[in-house]
């Protein structure tokens, strides 16, 4: 018995040496990756439900590197488990308030960013300020929306749901960002206070005519009525899941079919 006990500690240690190991070489790697490339705002349009109209848009990270402009997903984890998530955040948020304030003339009423946010970094004041600075600069012009994501699971604890609560009533509204692929977001749709619901795009999908699936759409739309959210259809990329997610009553749409992340100038040429 003691035996045991004692390998079990030893291979417990190795097993987290190793683990402590690999994180130090993953924060190396992170650090040196973040020295090497620069960030930037790229927005994608959000439509109305039928398609026509620009309503919002969502600022999206994309990363430079070498005059390329590419997507961090496949790294965006490592990117929001590390100390710098909070300065690039923050430097999208002013990014697009400095270009828009000059320009917010040109917004739409009731136009809104949405923007991802980590649920763990809305504990970070300084973040905290950055987001009320962006509502402040476009005040009057536009509304900011956080879309709250975790990877897995989405847990908000006390000291989150704190911070969501003050931010409402700067004005701020939140949104439950790829709705349908985590497995606890329910629980939060009754008191939290967010506002949208986001269907993830592997709920749009369509095949020949129809939704792949329709009957969880349409659950959606009963649950998202009964609390009186709005509810946004990712990943819309052909004129089929259109129309059948405007017949169920989505009120929003984004995705590829409709206009694809671009820059900022050309985010206003075309559709401002
Ligand atoms: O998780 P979130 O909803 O924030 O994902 C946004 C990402 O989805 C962006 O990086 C954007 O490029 C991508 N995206 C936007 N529209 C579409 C689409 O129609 N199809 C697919 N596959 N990806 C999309
Ligand atoms: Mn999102």
């Amino acid at each position: 018995m003691r035996v045991n006990t004692t390998v079990t500690n030893v291979l417990d240690f190795i097993v987290s040496s190793a683990r402590n190991q690999k994180n130090k070489i993953r924060e190396r790697q992170v650090n040196t990756f973040v020295g090497n490339v620069s960030f930037h705002p790229f927005l994608q349009p959000i439509f109305n439900a039928a398609g026509g109209k620009v309503v919002g848009c969502e600022v999206l990270l994309r990363v430079k590197k070498k005059d390329k402009f590419i997507s961090p997903a496949s790294y965006i984890k490592y990117l929001e488990n590390s100390e710098h998530m909070n300065a690039i955040i923050s430097k999208l948020l002013k990014d697009v308030a400095d270009f828009f304030s000059e320009q917010g003339n040109l917004l739409p009423d009731d136009f809104y960013f949405s923007i991802n946010i980590y649920a763990p970094q809305l504990v970070s004041p300084e973040l905290v300020r950055n987001i009320l600075s962006f509502s402040n600069t476009l005040r009057g012009k536009a509304r900011l929306v956080l879309e709250i994501v975790e990877r897995g699971t989405l847990q908000l604890d006390e000291a989150t749901l704190g911070v969501m609560e003050e931010l409402m009533s700067q004005n701020i509204r939140f949104a439950i960002d790829d709705f349908g692929a985590g497995t606890a977001s329910l629980k939060y749709i009754e008191h939290a206070g967010f506002s949208t619901i986001k269907i993830d795009r592997e709920l749009t999908l369509s095949s020949g005519n129809m939704l792949v699936h329709q009957k969880v759409i349409d659950a959606i739309m009963m649950l998202s009525s009964r609390f009186g959210l709005s509810v946004t259809a990712e990943g819309v990329e052909n004129a089929v899941q259109l129309e059948l997610l405007h017949k169920a009553g989505v009120n929003s749409m984004q995705g590829y079919y409709l206009a694809k992340p671009m820059k900022m100038p050309d985010f206003r040429n075309n559709y401002l």
